[in-house]
């Protein structure tokens, strides 16, 4: 069992660690050079030669850059550790954002570079809102070291906690050589994928070291009092006090400390793994924070769905109570999710075999059928209450996709299924108007990604088309107009009359059907079918558009005792909108949405620019509640115009830029951009 001594002790029993931050900084770098380092691989492979552990999917390796987790397991000095890498994009964050809440800690890997800080920011927040202890790991500081000593100024914006230096870098010439360990007191040198050396604290270093040591203490003092008098007394405060409060104030989120390294030269990595080791939190503390019932049955979380190609279906989840193993039946909520059937250590894509999971371990359970991404699994007879719930976020581009060969059509509703299973960010709809299959994701990278696993996973290829716009029309003057069908071909005839008052409704109206009949002209039986008659001529008005904001009614008509049917009156009904409709003024309809941009300060200008670029009609802007340096601007916006919206928002925002949208009402168009759709529509036709 998994015990924490309280304040300072270690945390025992394995951990469970996600590598995060934003786009790009290193974390899949990271994994493998932790992976070297504590022995899990032989070499360590890197991004350009495109042999690492993580990003080992055909998709990743093409694009060099993470599109989904990799999960792989260590050892270090006896215990077990599970290390998450998370993809960077904002398009792939739903496989960040799933794997929070089982967590022990977050590596949040950054770089000092002043366009990733909002990004960095968005990440910090998330872990600070879901109350996650998170250690910061400056990499890439073998990248010149512009700045490294104003490292703090630098990204402490985008902490609401107090980050803690706890190392400072040292130099041969301009080089970073390594690093003096601010609790430890202790200068070392790096070594190129070794261990770092001990080296006397040089004099020079020593002040900067003092410096630096007393700004780490004082932030420390903020959330204890005794330090804070042996400061101000100027007493030196025993080392494991300084390691007790650093351990104590990470695992209660009071401050975030940095730690610095070069991920490529595995520089900086020994000392991370320390920090984990001995500060961070455990499966004690995990399971505290996420509500785990005391005593409890086997109790997992489920991080990541995968459709493996040999194993069938994988659920990455860590164990936070009990023990799960072949055989044992799990419930989700009021739902059997299935009989585990092989439980498996994973390294990367990787997979062996293993016995049962027990508490705090992280592994991969075979075929579990019903098993969701975020469910909370548990054995015994009463289902255990979810411990997290992480909705994706709502998506904000979409594809229309078809499969290139009629005979895919099942294989690609199967594929869908799937792909949905491994990645709830993305939602598939289908228009019951256009018989479209619209794909909606995250981003350009995310959808192009999506089909790409259509084909190359699932075997189904793919065509893609931007999804049709929502046009109505509507018509802007009234008119009456008779209909009449009327056929004489040998025995039976057909014959159906009817005179139709034509108005144009309010915007909204949608459509209404009256009948005003006197005297039984047209008998009441066949009411019913002139109105579907006038329905199925509304589906497709004449410019090509259902016809809506229209009202009806049957004023006058007649018929045959013989010849008459419903069908008949149907097709008079029909032909009496056919006929009308052209004289109406007809005029398109286009959807417009109430748009809500959420962006960095310093790009709402640019973002206001864009809107009013598109079409859209700015409403104002305000600043982003609980968000320093946020702005939320709020503008109509014609649907049209949003599809790339995304696109344009995150280049003007360095990613960091979100939207949302709601449909607010239909509006008029006229002039060129209406006969270019128009005229689409035709050709289309
Ligand atoms: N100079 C230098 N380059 C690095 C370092 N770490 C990673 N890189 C490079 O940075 C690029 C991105 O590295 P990745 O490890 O893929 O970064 P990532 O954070 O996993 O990227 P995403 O998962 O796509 O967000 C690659 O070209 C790496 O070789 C480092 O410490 N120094
Ligand atoms: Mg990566």
């Amino acid at each position: 069992m998994a015990t924490n001594g309280g304040n300072g002790a270690r945390a025992t029993g394995p951990r469970c660690v996600a590598l995060v931050g934003p786009f790009q900084s290193g974390k899949t770098t990271l994994l493998e050079a932790i992976l070297a380092r504590t022995g899990a691989i032989q070499r360590q492979g890197t991004i350009e030669a495109g042999n690492t552990v993580g990003d080992a999917s055909k998709e990743a390796r093409h694009h060099r850059m993470s599109v989904e987790l990799t999960a792989a397991t260590t050892n270090f000095m006896g215990d077990t550790y599970t290390f998450l890498d998370c993809p960077g994009s904002v398009e792939f964050v739903h496989d960040m954002r799933a794997v929070l809440p089982a967590i022990d800690v977050a590596v949040v890997v950054c770089e000092m570079d002043e366009k990733k800080v909002p990004q960095l920011q968005l990440i910090l927040r998330e872990l600070e809102d879901k109350k996650i202890p998170r250690i910061l790991f400056v990499n890439k500081i073998d990248k010149g070291n512009a700045g490294v000593h104003d490292v703090l100024k630098l990204l402490q914006p985008a902490s609401r906690t107090k980050l803690i230096l706890r190392q400072i870098p040292t130099f041969a010439g301009d080089i970073i050589s390594g690093f003096v360990d601010l609790a430890l007191e202790r200068a070392f040198v790096y070594k190129e994928h070794a261990p770092s050396e001990v080296v006397p604290l040089e004099a020079d270093v020593a002040d900067l070291e003092k410096t630096a040591r007393f700004s780490m203490l004082e932030t420390l003092a903020d959330h204890d009092d005794e330090l804070m008098e042996q400061l101000l007394e100027d007493i030196q405060p025993p080392r494991d006090k300084v390691f007790d409060d650093l351990t104590r104030e990470l695992r209660e989120g009071l401050v975030c400390p940095v730690l610095m390294g070069t991920a490529t030269r595995a520089n900086g990595v020994l000392r991370l793994m320390k920090a984990l080791r001995h500060e961070s939190p455990g499966i004690a503390e995990t399971a505290k924070r996420l509500g785990v019932k005391a005593g409890s049955d086997a109790v997992a979380y489920v991080l990541k769905t995968l459709n493996t190609a040999h194993g069938g279906k994988m659920s990455v989840a860590r164990v936070v109570s009990g023990q799960a193993g072949d055989g044992t039946t799990l419930l989700s909520g009021d739902d059997e999710a299935g009989r585990v059937a092989g439980v498996f250590k994973l390294v990367g894509q990787s997979t062996e075999k293993r016995g049962p999971a027990t508490v705090g371990e992280t592994v991969a359970f075979a075929k579990l059928d019903k098993a969701k991404t975020g469910d909370t699994l548990s054995a015994g007879k009463q289902a255990h209450a979810a411990l997290a719930k992480v909705e994706p976020y709502p998506p904000v581009l979409a594809i229309a996709i078809s499969a290139k060969e009629r005979k895919d059509d099942v294989k690609l509703g199967q594929a869908l299924h799937k792909l949905a299973e491994e990645d709830p960010s993305i939602t598939i709809e289908h228009n019951p108007e256009t018989h479209e299959v619209v794909l909606w994701g995250q981003g350009e990278m995310h959808l192009r990604v999506a089909t790409e696993r259509l084909s190359d996973r699932f075997g189904v290829a793919i065509e893609r088309r931007q999804p049709s716009v929502g046009y109505r029309e509507t018509i802007r003057k009234g008119v009456v107009q008779r209909g009449r069908h009327k056929k004489q071909s040998g025995g039976h005839g057909q014959y159906g009359d009817v005179v139709l008052d034509i108005r144009p409704l309010p915007r909204g109206g949608g459509f209404s059907f009256e009948e005003k009949i006197t005297g039984g002209v047209v008998p009441r039986n066949y009411i019913p079918a002139v109105e579907e008659g006038i329905v199925d001529a509304l589906a497709h008005g004449p410019l090509g558009f259902p016809v809506v904001d229209l009202t009806v009614a049957l004023i006058d008509g007649s018929y045959h005792t013989v010849d008459s049917s419903d069908m008949a009156f149907r097709l008079a009904g029909r032909l009496g909108i056919v006929e009308a409709l052209p004289q109406c003024q007809p005029v398109l309809l286009e959807p417009i949405h109430l748009v809500e941009i959420a962006c960095p300060t310093e790009a709402t200008a640019k973002i206001n620019a864009l809107m009013s670029g598109r079409r859209g009609q700015i409403l104002g802007f305000d600043t982003r509640e609980g968000w320093d340096g946020w702005d939320l601007v709020r503008a109509k916006m014609p649907e049209a115009e949003i599809g790339d919206l995304i696109v344009e928002i995150r280049s003007a925002t360095a990613g960091a830029g979100t939207f949302t949208f709601k449909f607010d009402h239909m509006a008029e168009l006229t002039g060129r951009t209406a006969d270019q759709i128009i005229a689409a529509r035709r050709a289309a036709e």
